[in-house]
């Protein structure tokens, strides 16, 4: 039978949750988005791979001159921080062309020619997600195993809560009882209703919510979906089945389908996202974990090697840490000194 949540009273603040954060949301969502500190949790998040880069880039561009050895470290630099073949070589060739052109001649120089070629690669991936179009506008969430799905979800659903839109989850991972409590406990945070059912069939119980929104006049539908890996056919095989039951009651949903990437895979993304594709037609991604990660290269690769719009970017497990995909902060965050 399903079981249809509706929490008022918010759990206490999680380890995940210190109040710190929770009270800068509250203010978040009360006076709109406060770029600087998002920014801020941005340029925190990718200093790891920051780290990586910005020591080792400073000391191949203080040759101060394009020549063929720093060409040579700056494409071992850039294949180790996962930006794939086709990117740096693209990389490789634009700075050649600006060494040419703008004669450049210092280190700073010549990184700012690499942060513009790597903003351009990146630029047409930012474009941001519009439920405005559709109500209910229904997202349908996909995803290796861990990617973190789930905790997108919740933080989405705050973000678009923030947005003054009228959010709704769907527990459409009904492997495990505890992704079904994973989901409720996002609900009961951010106060808002969770569809699940005790077992039984994802496609179903997705249905049933996007009935339900439908009842209840809510905005956006956020449907999980349990992990499943692209050669795990029969998993590959139900999840196409989730999408063509969701347009038996929504023809023109899902909306959206998002591709949930954990940017620690690394070249396996753009595996992911090639067979995802080929399954539910990927609309958008979501990149994850890039906090933990040396590599935050791959969102090139993916740009160059398989482009889908990059809708989210996840710099940690903070209800705040997830937003839009901004190329040019991105870059400026990787770039920072
Ligand atoms: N550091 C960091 N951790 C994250 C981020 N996003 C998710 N996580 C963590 O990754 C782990 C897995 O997240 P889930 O949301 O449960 O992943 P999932 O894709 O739903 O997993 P399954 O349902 O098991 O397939 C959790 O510990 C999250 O807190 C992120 O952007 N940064
Ligand atoms: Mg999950």
């Amino acid at each position: 039978m399903f079981s249809f949540l509706k929490k008022t009273t918010p759990p206490p603040a999680t380890p995940a949750a210190p109040s710190a954060a929770s009270t800068e949301a509250s203010t978040e969502a009360n006076s709109g988005e406060p770029k600087a500190s998002w920014r801020e949790r941005l340029f925190q998040g990718l200093a790891r791979t920051r780290a990586q880069w910005g020591g080792k880039l400073k000391s191949v561009f203080a040759r101060g001159k394009v020549d063929d050895e720093l060409l040579e470290e700056l494409e071992t630099l850039l294949l180790t921080s996962d930006v794939g073949i086709e990117a740096t070589t693209h990389l490789l060739d634009e700075l050649k062309k600006a060494a040419k052109r703008d004669k450049l001649d210092t280190p700073q120089a010549i990184q700012d020619a690499l942060a513009n070629a790597l903003h351009a690669i990146l630029q047409p991936l930012e474009k941001p997600l519009d439920v405005s179009t559709h109500s209910p506008y229904v997202i349908m969430i996909a995803g290796i195993n861990g990617a973190g799905k789930t905790t997108s979800i919740g933080k989405l659903a705050k973000y678009f809560q923030s947005q003054g839109k009228r959010v709704l989850l769907a527990a459409g991972d009904t492997f495990r009882a505890a992704a079904r409590e994973q989901l409720q406990t996002w609900g009961e945070r951010n106060n808002v209703t969770v569809i699940a059912q005790e077992s039984g069939d994802p496609a179903a119980v997705i249905y049933d919510a996007i009935a339900a929104a439908k009842a209840r006049g809510i905005d956006v539908v956020l449907a999980d979906t349990a992990g499943r890996l692209p050669t795990q056919l029969h998993l590959m095989d139900e999840i196409a089945k989730v999408r063509r039951v969701i347009q038996k009651i929504e023809p023109e949903g899902p909306h959206e389908t998002l591709l949930v990437l954990d940017a620690n895979i690394g070249q396996n993304a753009l595996a992911q996202v090639k067979a995802f594709d080929k399954a539910i037609s990927v609309t958008g991604l979501v990149v994850t974990k890039l906090d933990g990660t040396a590599k935050g290269g791959v969102v090139a690769a993916i740009a160059r090697q398989c482009p889908k719009p990059i809708r989210f970017i996840g710099v940690g497990e903070q209800i705040d840490d997830l937003r839009p995909f901004v190329a040019r902060d991105f870059v400026d965050a990787l770039f920072a000194q």
